[in-house]
């Protein structure tokens, strides 16, 4: 398999972390989407990473997508989501409030980087980080300072994991240490799990 995308973006990151944690091999193409756009585009049209180019040559876009069937390939047992009831809800719920928190962070960037500063819309960019800051308190108000599942690492805290580290490497006001302190302790709980420090975002 071929995994498109630089680990800078917060979406491959967590592929990227599902891959090593399923020991699945896979060939890394760190392109990114500011210099190597027509690139990404042979594999996906669009210009969006990830992109996760199957052995069959099949081309599967978008970051949970992909998950899922990284998830189908090691089977139940092995997956990071819990196959079925509550273990599975409180997962996928926190991994939805992971997404939203990852989803405004990178909507408040290109607000910030795409646009000619004097054409910044500043309301809509306070909403943003208002929507960053909600679902970051949420994350930080379910976590015990522990990992969900009786201390098994998964896809909870790999995408919250991957939320939080971009946010602190493009817009580190976001997430400053303290502000949320149960996920600063999840953060440091987990950054000598080599799957989380061998894809850390690098500039
Ligand atoms: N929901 C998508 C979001 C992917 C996404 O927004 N990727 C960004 C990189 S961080 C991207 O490709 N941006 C460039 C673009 O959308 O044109 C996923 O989970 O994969």
């Amino acid at each position: 398999m071929k995994l498109i995308g630089y680990y800078s973006s917060p979406y491959v990151r967590r592929v990227g972390i599902t891959l090593k944690l399923y020991d699945l091999s896979f060939e890394h193409y760190p392109l990114s989407t500011s210099t190597d756009r027509e690139a990404i585009k042979r594999y996906n049209p669009t210009g969006r990473l990830p992109a996760l180019v199957l052995d069959s040559g099949e081309v599967l876009v978008d970051s949970s997508i992909i998950i899922d069937h990284l998830d189908e390939l090691v089977g139940p047992e092995n997956a990071l989501t819990p196959p079925a009831g509550a273990p599975r809800r409180q997962v996928q719920s926190f991994v939805g409030f992971a997404l939203a928190a990852m989803d405004k962070y990178i909507a408040a960037y290109y607000e910030t980087t795409k646009r000619p500063e004097a054409h910044v819309f500043q309301p809509w960019l306070t909403q943003l980080e208002n929507q960053v800051d909600a679902a970051l308190t949420v994350l930080n108000h379910r976590l015990d300072g522990q990992l969900l599942c009786d201390d098994r690492l998964t896809q909870a805290e790999v995408t919250a994991v991957a939320a939080i580290e971009a946010m602190r490497f493009d817009m580190p006001h976001l997430a400053p240490p303290g502000r949320y302190p149960k996920l600063d302790k999840l953060v440091v709980a987990v950054s000598a799990v080599d799957a989380l420090a061998s894809t850390k975002p690098v500039p």
